[in-house]
């Protein structure tokens, strides 16, 4: 019975939903939505009365939809700021919540929003949820030849899961507070929750700490949080219902403790601050009170400046080199029964778990803390994969997952969509399931700055969020691109410069000639992905912190919309039996490739930055030549020589190799198209 009505309840939400999506473009997905059929007019008397106050972020944030509202239909509503205890006549927007939310792990997220054409009524428990609901009013913003309107309907609302988080790594390279604001905007717009800062690296140590200033000053090169600043981003967090969490990664990938505080380490060797990628052996000393010390008295300072009860120590990668080259070290582990380097690990990380237990905070770390004894109130990050991930819950452990919501590797959205925190076939119970709080996208920051970084995380992120907020039936992929192209432009109100941050690029990397032969190939190429950039030399060097990030490399997007669309066309092309209107676009787009290169190599006359991606363009000519004469193949039922096929083919595989750190996006096609011919 119980089985039946689950069916028929995923029937019920997946019918209710595909009726949702294809008129709207709510993103995430809402949990129950009933569509009526009619229109809620906005006009300028349009005004929001909040009839409970628990709390001033509420009315700020309403505050910031009505002028949000405002910026998008040019109504200039009479309403000003919201005020609480001011009594707001005429209401359109009417909210009502039961309580103030705290920004905490399992906090009630849930609203009801009712749009009938005279009236709207948001309804949560909490105002975080209120936050929630405002959101999806606003996504529902349409626009015909009348005016700016709502569709009539009722929406009940809650997540899926309570932990919804994007890293942001600001050591490798650090990003400023305003750029960290607009995505803690865009993490509101998409119902994300917390806020996770990777503080420190090999690279540097990113905040203030009074109680060990070299830290900063050292290790942070000018480049770091002030204590005013963070307490800053995490009230601007709070007031938008998000969490922030701080990660401080010890005992491995612990450069900048060690350049500061030489005395931290595990080895007599000198360090200064790394200046490239992967891991690198300087550790901290888990054999000496001296670290324990210190930790302890960072943790604590740094614990009153984020009030969440997690605390993240990292844990990750320590190669165990320097254990392992440490006589001392050595020795202690004989004397104390230490077998080897993980026992090591697991015992400094019981001192660390003391140490923040001692200060009220629980402990979060990535996979590697999963050693027996880690007690049950701790959350495994999981990096390494779902396997980890399903260990952590057998083993009675909270986890979050981060393994394929790696967002620096620039896959498409569609993978990261599909993939679900809760790993499929793994055979997990009910009750087993209840421990995966969720997942975090994660922004490592090797390969962006502030300019570049915006346009890593979003719009993908978007396709992340709604797999943590919306039910796990809604795996509709062209649905996810249709709403997430919406959801992308929308992003822009918030200041984040995921889109004209190319232009901008465009225009340096031609010396503010034409941009347009530059965007016609950046269009059609991507930057390498997984770790194969990381691979990649510049100018015969590794990369570095200093080494630019504003190659054309840098302008490309992830998971560019033209090459989808293009593969689209191809299909479309032949399974339609070689349609002519299909092949007619497909020529006319062939054709603007093929011609590209002479332009563009005009313009790198003046301005030789453009250089290295020049034989990329050669390539795209190449390509769009066999994919023109292919059509002609096709059109005149002739088949090629088996030499020509040979060749055809040899060259697209060429046009497949990396040139600059990029690769061209359009090949497979083409060469799917050169395999129909003979067929
Ligand atoms: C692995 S995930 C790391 C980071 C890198 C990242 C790059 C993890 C805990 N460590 O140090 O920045 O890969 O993708």
């Amino acid at each position: 019975m119980k089985k039946l009505f689950k069916t028929l309840a995923v029937f019920f939400i997946t019918l209710t939903t595909i009726f949702a999506t294809e008129t709207l473009n709510l993103m995430p997905v809402p949990k129950s939505l009933e569509l009526n059929n009619s229109k809620c007019y906005l006009h300028r008397e349009f005004k929001i009365e909040i009839k409970s106050h628990h709390g001033d972020d509420l009315y700020t944030y309403a505050t910031r939809i009505l002028r949000r509202l405002d910026e998008r239909t040019g109504l200039c509503f009479h309403q000003d700021i919201l005020v609480p205890n001011e009594p707001v006549e005429n209401a359109f927007l009417t909210i009502e919540t039961q309580r103030q939310g705290q920004v905490k792990l399992y906090e009630n997220e849930s609203y009801e929003l009712v749009i009938s054409e005279s009236e709207i009524k948001l309804n949560a428990v909490t105002d975080i949820g209120a936050m929630r609901g405002l959101e999806t009013l606003l996504q529902l913003l349409g626009a015909d030849e009348n005016g700016y309107f709502f569709p009539t309907l009722k929406i009940n609302d809650e997540p899926r899961f309570p932990w919804r988080g994007l890293m942001i790594d600001v050591a490798r390279h650090f990003h400023d507070v305003h750029v960290i604001k607009r995505n803690i905007d865009g993490m509101a717009a998409l119902k994300m929750n917390v806020l996770h800062l990777h503080l420190c690296d090999d690279q540097g140590f990113r905040i203030e700490s009074k109680v060990f200033p070299k830290l900063h000053l050292i290790s942070g090169e000018e480049q770091y949080f002030s204590q005013e600043q963070i307490k800053d981003i995490v009230r601007y967090a709070k007031a938008r219902g998000i969490r922030v969490i701080p990660e401080f990664d010890v005992p491995g990938h612990g450069t900048s403790f060690i350049v500061a505080y030489p005395e931290l380490s595990s080895s007599n060797k000198p360090v200064t601050l790394e200046r490239t990628w992967g891991v690198h052996d300087p550790t901290l000393n888990p054999t000496e009170d001296i670290t324990y010390k210190f930790l302890d008295q960072l943790f604590e300072e740094m614990g009153t400046l984020f009030p969440d009860e997690y605390f993240h120590i990292g844990g990750d990668e320590n190669n165990g080199k320097e254990w392992s080259a440490n006589e001392k070290i050595k020795k202690f582990m004989k004397d104390n029964h230490i077998p080897d380097n993980h026992a090591l690990q697991t015992y400094f990380n019981k001192q660390i778990l003391k140490i923040l237990t001692h200060h009220q905070k629980k402990m979060i770390g990535w996979d590697e803390i999963l050693q027996p004894e880690l007690p049950r109130e701790s959350v495994v990050h999981s990096w390494r994969g779902p396997n980890f991930l399903v260990q952590a819950v057998r083993n009675g452990y909270q986890t979050i997952l981060s393994n394929g919501y790696y967002i620096d590797l620039i896959q498409p959205a569609s993978y990261h969509y599909m993939i679900d925190p809760v790993p499929q076939d793994s055979n997990l119970t009910e009750e087993e399931i209840k421990f995966v709080l969720g997942g975090e996208a994660t922004m490592w920051s090797e390969f962006v700055d502030d300019d570049v970084i915006d346009s890593r995380i979003w719009p993908r992120t978007a396709a992340i969020a709604e797999r943590f907020w919306s039910p796990a039936e809604i795996q509709d992929i062209d649905d996810m691109y249709r709403r997430l192209e919406v959801t992308c432009f929308r992003l822009e109100e918030h200041g984040l410069n995921h889109i004209r941050y190319q232009e901008m690029f465009f225009r340096r990397l031609t010396n503010n000639q034409d941009t347009r032969p530059l965007k016609t190939l950046v269009d059609v190429i991507e930057m390498l992905k997984i770790y194969n950039r990381h691979r990649t030399f510049f100018k015969n060097e590794k990369y570095q912190s200093h080494t630019p990030l504003t190659r054309v490399v840098d302008a490309t997007l992830p998971d560019p919309k033209i090459p989808r669309e293009f593969s689209k066309l191809i299909d479309q092309y032949i399974s339609s039996d070689f349609s002519p209107e299909y092949e007619q676009k497909i020529r006319n787009q062939l054709n603007l490739w093929k011609k590209n290169d002479p332009d563009l190599r005009a313009i790198a006359k003046k301005s030789p930055m453009l250089n290295e991606i020049l034989p990329m363009s050669e390539k795209l000519t190449t390509m769009s030549e066999i994919g023109i004469k292919t059509l002609e193949y096709i059109k005149s039922q002739k088949k090629p020589s088996i030499f020509w096929k040979r060749n055809a083919l040899k060259s697209l595989e060429n046009c497949k190799e990396q040139v600059a750190g990029t690769e061209l996006m359009v090949v497979a096609p083409i060469e799917k198209l050169v395999m129909k011919i003979t067929d």
